[in-house]
């Protein structure tokens, strides 16, 4: 399988600087002060955590999202368990404890505990959290929303103006102030660059779930909203530049990659995502899923093309943003 093969490359190309990179950013923590504090490796942050409530969980995604409190501060850790890489098999398999659960035929069940490098889990704290990542990791009924242009002026924009997420995180990327160690590339300009680095949500162990973002250097686009035949320049060079660098550092070409834009996106800076096309990344589905070669065209052939159509989107139950779509009476 090619993805196997480009899995393989990554091992066999950057077996040091992938696990340098993962210990480094363990060790990275950011303040919110505006500053990256380091911590030790072993320090355990979430020693004290005390779980007030499950936001929600997945079986088949392995994963589970927690609400509570860390030294009095509001957090949510969210905890996943990673693929299992075939790399690691060989250990796996010669460095575990198997325990019999039943034997039948030719058929038995066992729990293996692996060793302990193999047996971690990812885990990623949000503190202090805010009530709207509390409502954003739990789990809820969606709708779809049918966004006109006026609906944008009259009810997004201002919401959004108010209520959205900060981006401090963005700016401390842009700013080398966090994550430094993490940037896959970077084109310094101004008006076309942007920083490519891998998301929060990918550990970077194997490509099968790759997943990198790239954040625009300019400041002023929130999203799809903004765009107009003026970014064509920034939009193509992130295309452009983006798969290559995910090329020469990861062996994945184009062709694998579904790169694109989140509409309504979380965190209002432009920013384009790159995942493996046969991972299933949360979020990528044509409801929110705008791929960033049909945006290009779209602009392309009409400048306004984002300021005259109709969108759609889902949205949560609890999002204050379909609370004002139902108090206009446009939902
Ligand atoms: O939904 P939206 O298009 O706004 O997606 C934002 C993306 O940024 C998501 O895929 C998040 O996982 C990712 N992300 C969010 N935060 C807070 C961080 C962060 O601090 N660092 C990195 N590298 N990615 C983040």
């Amino acid at each position: 399988m090619a993805d196997s093969a480009a899995k393989r490359e990554i091992d066999r190309a950057e077996p040091e600087n992938i696990s340098l990179r993962v210990k480094r950013s363990k060790a990275n923590d950011y303040n919110g002060r505006g500053e990256v504090e380091r911590e030790s490796e072993s320090e355990n942050i979430l020693y004290g955590f005390k779980t007030s409530k499950v936001l929600s969980d997945s079986a088949r995604e392995k994963n589970i999202f927690v609400h509570g409190q860390l030294a009095d501060k509001e957090a949510v850790v969210i905890l996943e368990k990673t693929p299992i890489r075939e790399d690691t098999l060989a250990d796996l398999f010669s460095g575990s404890r198997l325990k019999l659960e039943m034997r039948n035929d030719i058929y038995s069940t066992y729990r293996l505990q692996a060793p302990h490098h193999l047996n971690e889990i990812k885990t990623t704290v949000v503190c202090p959290a805010t009530e709207k990542h509390v409502k954003k990791y739990q789990r809820q009924e969606s709708f779809l929303v049918e966004e006109t242009w006026e609906d944008y002026q009259s009810i997004t924009l201002p919401f959004i103006k108010q209520q959205s997420f900060s981006v401090q995180w963005v700016y401390n990327i842009l700013e080398k102030k966090a994550e430094a160690d993490r940037i896959v590339y970077e084109d310094p300009d101004p008006k076309v660059g942007f920083v490519l680095l891998p998301d929060f949500k990918w550990d970077q162990k194997q490509v099968d779930d790759l997943y990198l973002i790239a954040i625009a250097r300019h400041r002023d686009i929130r999203s799809l909203r903004d765009l107009k035949s003026e970014h064509l320049p920034l939009l193509q060079n992130i295309f452009k530049k983006g798969k290559e660098a995910i090329m020469q550092r990861y062996n994945v070409p184009a062709s694998k990659l579904r790169v694109y834009l989140h509409y309504q996106p979380s965190y209002y800076h432009l920013h384009v995502h790159f995942t493996n096309l046969s991972y299933e990344a949360l979020g990528c589905g044509v409801e929110r899923a705008h791929l960033l070669a049909d945006v290009i065209q779209n602009l392309q052939s009409d400048s306004q093309y984002y300021k005259t159509r109709t969108l759609y989107f889902p949205l949560r139950a609890e999002d204050g943003l379909l609370s004002k779509f139902k108090e206009t009476g446009r939902l």
